[in-house]
């Protein structure tokens, strides 16, 4: 079964809102395979947006994803990849439409709350960044058979 990294930035700690967050994702029939709190430095920064180095933003970003606690989870379920994606919202709020969690919650690009990987292959790589493979759960919710 397909494989999400999804991470609660700063931002959304901060503003209270792991539990709706979390919920949107639980409800929408996602399974939660990993999860935890931790608090990011700047080598695991510049692993996670290795791709973004030397841009004007990069500087910005790694001190805002490392100015407090996150919360780093992985999701399970058919289609997950683009599922997050499309529940996130644009990567610009002001973008974003209304219903996605950057519509609902966030206004600027630069505190826009929530991550999830953009691919199956971002996906396994960010996945390894954050969860050893002892921190995720194989297991099986009673209701598999109709819903993830
Ligand atoms: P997404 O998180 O939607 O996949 P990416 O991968 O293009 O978007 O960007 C990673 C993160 O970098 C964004 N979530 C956002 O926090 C930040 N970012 C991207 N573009 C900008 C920008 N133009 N200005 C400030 N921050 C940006």
């Amino acid at each position: 079964m397909e494989r999400t990294y999804v991470m609660i930035k700063p931002d959304g700690v901060q503003r209270n809102l792991i539990g709706e967050i979390i919920t949107r994702f639980e409800r929408k029939g996602l399974k939660i395979v990993g999860l935890k709190m931790l608090q990011m430095d700047r080598a695991m920064a510049e692993k996670h947006y290795a791709e973004h180095t030397g841009k004007p933003f990069f500087e910005g970003l790694v001190s805002y994803i490392t100015s407090g606690p996150v919360v780093a989870m992985v999701l399970e379920g058919k289609d997950v990849v683009a599922t997050a994606r499309a529940m996130n919202g644009a990567t610009n709020p002001a973008n974003a439409g209304p219903g996605t969690i950057r519509g609902d919650y966030a206004i600027e690009v630069g505190r826009n709350v929530i991550h999830a990987s953009d691919s199956i292959d971002s996906a396994n790589r960010e996945i390894a960044i954050y969860f050893t493979e002892n921190e995720l759960c194989e297991y099986k919710k009673v209701l598999d058979d109709w819903i993830y």
